[in-house]
């Protein structure tokens, strides 16, 4: 073992060094990723010294997230203690289903979930679990709220139209979990949104009264805290109302955004979150943990037991429910993903995060002055948000975001927001300083005017 550390270090160090000097990995086109990359495997084993240089080439090779010139997704950077925390994880491989087989990570993980609930309000009943992402804890969510609504569906299955609520600006999840919990996709209804991308709570109102008239059973609604677009908050509390007012299960998709729990400044962003019935975040966006670390919170956690609990006497063999949460997750093995969240947190302390999570408004502030201060910028994005979206030049968006790319300059991706297309910066890199954005502009502006793109959107 102790070679094969050795080799990790020395592999770990040729990639910190290459990230300074290359911060974006070389273009290699999908078609010819085979061919430029020794990838296959044979029948018999490798020569050490050959091994560790095409594990090397692989590495170098593969796009570089954790460096100042990613700004592609929702998440970004490299935190050594929580890098330090998931590498021990891995090492220690337990499986997150009972204390017998995890012991202490059980009480890191208890310890997370129990303090989160408490940030957000709720009492002794609150809890949660940790799933492999936020697609994974909506659809928990999900199956919570139809569980809510009709019990006796784990056993008999559906005997009525249930249907759910999310904004046209929500995460593409939610219709792929209706059809996974058998709800089905043509009973998910897509609420409008207002300029700022949320969703109008007046318009929700409507859309329930009139499914009860056609005879549907209105089951949940899901509010985002950060759409993966505009970055955009819902009114929690409005939407909250009708929920109560119809007894409809309300869940929080707060995976790119809702870490904001831990700003002192920012959590107004989720005002009313302790009276929601689930919660989700995701740490490796916004605190920057490595994938995936994505928190499912429910104010009372008997509905985690309701739809996720199955009794395995091969399994649960010691301890109370309470230290085996394997009772209260969707799969059966589960890997430790509260380590790495716990070593970060354990060590910067709450106002550590809370200061994470303000440097990327900070960053959003300093990208979002440079764009309106530029006349040949048009800025999309609104305040309070680490998305900043805007277009250059009037040159369509995916010609210069697929030009950095391909050109290896910075990654950076782009959406759509009411029919109009730009690129979006997500600021969500708390290692990056003002300085790194103004770089970013620079870059994006010597590759235009290098390779002479041309406008063809109008310009506002
Ligand atoms: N949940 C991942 C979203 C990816 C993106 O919008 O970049």
């Amino acid at each position: 073992m102790e070679k094969t550390l050795n080799l990790f270090q020395e592999i770990s160090k040729r990639l910190l060094q290459d990230e300074q000097s290359h911060p974006v990995s070389h273009f290699i086109p999908s078609e010819e990723v085979f061919e430029k990359l020794d990838l296959s495997l044979q029948e018999t084993a490798m020569v050490e010294e050959d091994f560790a240089a095409s594990l090397t080439q692989i590495v170098l090779a593969s796009p570089k997230t954790a460096t100042r010139a990613f700004f592609n997704q929702l998440f970004g950077g490299r935190n050594e203690k929580a890098v330090l925390g998931d590498l021990l994880a891995v090492m220690l491989n337990n499986s997150m289903y009972t204390y017998k087989a995890a012991g202490a990570q059980i009480g890191v993980e208890k310890v997370i979930l129990d303090t989160v609930c408490k940030m957000i309000g709720w009492g002794e009943h609150g809890g949660g679990t940790i799933a492999p992402g936020g697609s994974m804890t909506n659809f928990m969510g999900m199956l919570m709220a139809r569980d809510a609504k009709d019990a006796n569906i784990r056993k008999g299955g559906f005997s009525q139209k249930m249907t759910v609520y999310t904004s046209t600006e929500s995460h593409y999840s939610i219709p792929k979990n209706a059809s996974f919990s058998g709800i089905g996709r043509q009973q998910v209804r897509y609420i409008p949104v207002d300029d700022f991308g949320k969703m109008i709570p007046s318009e929700l109102g409507k859309a329930i009264q009139e499914d009860i008239q056609q005879g549907f059973t209105p089951t949940l609604v899901n509010a985002t805290a950060g759409t993966t677009v505009l970055g955009a908050f819902d009114d929690i509390p409005a939407i909250s109302e009708i929920c109560k007012k119809h007894k409809i299960w309300l869940h929080v998709d707060g995976a790119y955004c809702g870490s904001v729990l831990f700003s002192n400044r920012y959590k107004h962003l989720i005002k009313g979150v302790a009276g929601v019935d689930s919660f989700s975040f995701n740490a490796h966006k916004m605190i920057g943990t490595p994938l995936s670390c994505s928190l499912l919170l429910v104010k009372d956690k008997k509905h985690l037991y309701q739809s996720f609990s199955n009794e395995a006497d091969y399994l649960y063999q010691t301890d109370e429910d309470e230290f085996n949460p394997g009772k209260t997750s969707l799969q059966c093995g589960r890997r430790n993903d509260a380590l790495k969240f716990w070593t970060l947190w354990k060590s910067v302390g709450t106002k550590g995060l809370e200061a994470i999570v303000d440097k990327q408004f900070e960053l959003a502030n300093v990208a979002r002055k440079y764009v309106e201060n530029h006349p040949d910028y048009t800025l999309y994005s609104f305040e309070n948000s680490i998305s900043v979206c805007f277009n250059y030049k009037g040159i369509p968006a995916r010609d210069i975001c697929t030009g950095l790319y391909e050109d290896s300059e910075l990654m950076v991706g782009f959406g759509t927001f009411q029919d109009t297309e730009f690129i979006r910066l997500v600021t969500i890199n708390a290692q990056n300083d003002p300085q790194d954005i103004h770089n970013f502009f620079e870059i994006l502006e010597a590759f235009v005017e290098k390779h002479a793109l041309a406008p063809t959107l109008k310009t506002s």
